[in-house]
């Protein structure tokens, strides 16, 4: 147990604290119990299968080849579903973040990914260039709900590419979209596998480059419960985040962030309708 520059007693190590310091990432193993993770996977198969529906939020095109056509993420899925917001915004999550931070965080945004068998991966890219939230950085809690690796899939990170500060990205590189990844690792260093169980959750920075391989496998899924959250001093962020909710569950203001933040907005809106969706294969 150490204190946070806050003074809050934390829920991690020194030697969390240190590998959070030098890495830029930080596995949290057991985050979310057997129980939680099955109630997860059922909600999200509901919806995938079309048993539960959501017509105004997300509509797959059920008679599609494409993984991704058929089962495309979804975004914000704690806007109509109890249980996203629930995992969102526990309580461990939280004081996890509050050690990270070291001040209280606040939430932007949870995804789920489906990432069945034939998926493509994701391309490398730093979750601030998105988010915008100023002062400060977003930190992402990535849970995975199977169990992952370099073959159905799994997360990509470069360690120490949280010192970085945002790359922008090469604007023909977010227009070639589905080849080419947004940034690359810088010289001297490269992308690592994160192998995880499920119910286990990965911490990462805004700045941490990352991305995902292809899900190689005839036969396993890659499901994911994502949750981006920002400091609650942070004074900016993104309107694509907004409403902003604090781990009551209340809303809480937040100016503007131009898109693409220090990238400019040109560069931001060409991201927002090409390179979220980057991918690599
Ligand atoms: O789950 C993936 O494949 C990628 C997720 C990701 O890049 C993110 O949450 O920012």
């Amino acid at each position: 147990m150490v204190q946070s520059e806050a003074g809050h007693r934390s829920v991690l190590t020194d030697d969390q604290i240190r590998a959070w310091q030098d890495d830029g990432y930080l596995l949290v193993r057991g985050m979310f119990d057997a129980d939680e993770v099955e109630a997860l996977r059922d909600r999200f198969h509901r919806l995938g299968e079309g048993i539960d529906r959501v017509p105004d939020r997300w509509q797959p095109r059920w008679e599609s080849d494409d993984p991704l056509e058929r089962y495309p993420r979804l975004m914000h899925p704690h806007r109509f579903c109890e249980l996203s917001l629930k995992a969102m915004l526990k309580p461990r999550v939280g004081q996890v973040l509050e050690a990270l931070f070291a001040e209280p965080a606040v939430a932007c945004q949870s995804m789920f990914y489906y990432k069945p068998p034939g998926s493509p991966g994701q391309a490398l890219h730093q979750d601030n260039f998105y988010l915008a939230v100023q002062p400060g950085t977003c930190i992402a809690a990535w849970t995975a709900l199977d169990e992952t690796d370099a073959d159905n899939g799994g997360l990509y990170v470069v360690p120490g590419s949280h010192r970085l500060g945002v790359i922008c990205p090469d604007p023909q590189r977010i227009r070639a979209g589905r080849t080419s990844n947004l940034v690359d690792p810088p010289r001297g260093m490269k992308a690592v596998e994160v192998a995880m169980k499920p119910g286990d959750t990965l911490f990462f920075g805004g700045s941490l480059i990352h991305g995902s391989g292809r899900n190689r496998t005839a036969d396993r899924w890659r499901r994911s419960f994502i949750g981006h959250y920002m400091p609650a001093g942070s004074t900016h962020v993104s309107s694509a985040y907004f409403p902003i909710l604090d781990f009551q569950g209340r809303e809480i203001s937040y100016e503007a962030a131009a898109a693409g933040g220090p990238c400019g907005e040109a560069l931001g809106a060409i991201a927002n309708s090409y390179g979220r969706d980057a991918v690599i294969h």
